[in-house]
Order: C-alpha cells, then sequence, then structure tokens
C-alpha cells in the first residue's frame, strides 16, 4: 500500500465537491467529475484489490467526459441541464439498460448513489473510536448505500476487499493531511459540502422521477 501519491491529500479532493455548487445551486458537472477522478487516485493507493471498483469508476468517469466533450457540451454544464436535456430529448431509458449509450442521467445516478456510501463511511471514519476498524466501518456504510443496489457476486467481492482495509487511525493517516486529529477536523469540515451535493442532486433526481433507472 503506498502512502500518499504525488503529494496529493484528501483534503483537496473533497473541496472539489465544494466548488461543484453554482450561484442557482447546481451542480456543476466539470468538478463534479474532477472530484471523482480525485477519490479514484485515492482508492488506487489502497491497492490493486480494489482495481474492479476504480475501472468502473473510471469508465463512468470517461463516460461523462465524453459527453462534456461532445457536440453537445453545454447540455452537460449542470446535472440540472443534462437532466432537463437528455429527459427532453428521450436519450434516458427508464425501463431497461438500454442499446444506445449508456446516459448522463443513469451513469451520475451510479456515482451519485456511490458518494452516499463515502458520505456514511467518511462520517464513520471521523466519528468513530481510535480503535476501530476501517473495514468495519466501510462494510457498514456499504450495507446501509450501494449494497441494495448490487448483485450478489458484487456485493460478495466488495465485501471480501474491504478485508483488507488499514486500522482506522492507518487510514486517517493515508488521507495525507497530518495526524489522526487533523484528518478528522479535516472531514468535519468537508463533509457537509459532499452531504448538499448529495441532497440536491438526491432532490432532482426525485422530481424527475429518476432515482431507479436501470
Ligand atoms: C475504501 C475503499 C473501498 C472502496 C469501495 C467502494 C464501494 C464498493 C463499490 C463496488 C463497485 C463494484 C464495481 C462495479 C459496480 C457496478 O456494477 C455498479 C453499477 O454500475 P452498472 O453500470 O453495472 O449499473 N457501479 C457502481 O455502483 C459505481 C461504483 C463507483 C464506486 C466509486 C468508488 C470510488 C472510491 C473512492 C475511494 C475513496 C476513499 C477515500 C478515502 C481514502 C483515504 C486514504
Amino acid at each position: 500500500m503506498a502512502n500518499g501519491e504525488d503529494g496529493c491529500c484528501l483534503k483537496d479532493v473533497l473541496v472539489t465537491f465544494q466548488s461543484c455548487l453554482n450561484d442557482q445551486q447546481e451542480i456543476l458537472m466539470d468538478p463534479y467529475v474532477a472530484g471523482w477522478k480525485g477519490l479514484v487516485r485515492f482508492l488506487n493507493i489502497l491497492g490493486t484489490i480494489f482495481s474492479f471498483v476504480s475501472k468502473d469508476a473510471v469508465a463512468k468517469i470517461q463516460i461523462m467526459e465524453n459527453y462534456r466533450s461532445s457536440d453537445q457540451k453545454d447540455q452537460y454544464s449542470t446535472l440540472h441541464s443534462m437532466v432537463k436535456y437528455e429527459l427532453a430529448s428521450n436519450l434516458v431509458d427508464l425501463k431497461k439498460p438500454g442499446d444506445q449509450p449508456p446516459s448522463g442521467c443513469r451513469t451520475i445516478l451510479r456515482l451519485h448513489r456511490a458518494l452516499r456510501w463515502l458520505q456514511l463511511f467518511l462520517e464513520g471514519l471521523r466519528t468513530s473510536s481510535e480503535d476501530s476498524s476501517a473495514s468495519a466501518l466501510c462494510t457498514e456504510a456499504y450495507n446501509a448505500s450501494l449494497a441494495k443496489y448490487h448483485p450478489w457476486i458484487i456485493r460478495k467481492t466488495a465485501l471480501l476487499s474491504f478485508y483488507v482495509l488499514p486500522a482506522r487511525n492507518t487510514f486517517l493517516e493515508l488521507m495525507n493531511v497530518g495526524t489522526p486529529a487533523d484528518a478528522v477536523a479535516m472531514l468535519e469540515e468537508a463533509l457537509p459540502s459532499i452531504v448538499k451535493v448529495y441532497d440536491i442532486t438526491e432532490a432532482l433526481y426525485a422530481q424527475h422521477n429518476l432515482l431507479d433507472i436501470p
């Protein structure tokens, strides 16, 4: 398990999510996707055992980057404009994973569900006692969020991979922001913006009945 990568610290990644909101409280696509890219860098630090997760995240990031460099890029400047555009153009298949390329709405929904896992996991790390196990906290966060959307084989693989996670304090040190106490303080400051991004996306998807896109 490597320690740090390119001097990157988790605080910088979480701050990217803070910069997602525009004046209308809409979520800007570029920092949202950049936030996920930063998280994948941290995932890679944790070892190749998580490559099945990072491959999926990278594929989804790539789909969104492709939309952002297509002729329709302006339609994808915020999550709100994407929803409006894809629904109006009939690009979202609400019944089955389509033959057509995955829509932006479907792709963001997968990342959005994973953001809930992240929030719960980081909240668990922040509020747990020093001798807690990151593996147990991660399992708890996964079971309360992503697990219900994953088939058995992915659940099984995910739960097994969590066993390699280090002790809570080691994990906090890997965030590269200083001592475990510094990391806890950083999380306390940064988590509200993750929650805000999650809540706004959830409300947007609920308003348009998009929370179950297959
Ligand atoms: C702490 C490390 C644990 C990372 C585990 C994250 C949750 C497990 C997710 C398992 C996903 C399995 C791969 C495939 C899933 C897809 O089937 C699923 C649905 O997509 P689709 O197209 O088949 O309908 N995809 C998803 O659910 C999206 C999953 C994206 C997960 C992105 C996770 C990025 C993780 C970042 C780690 C941040 C660590 C922060 C702290 C680090 C401090 C050193």
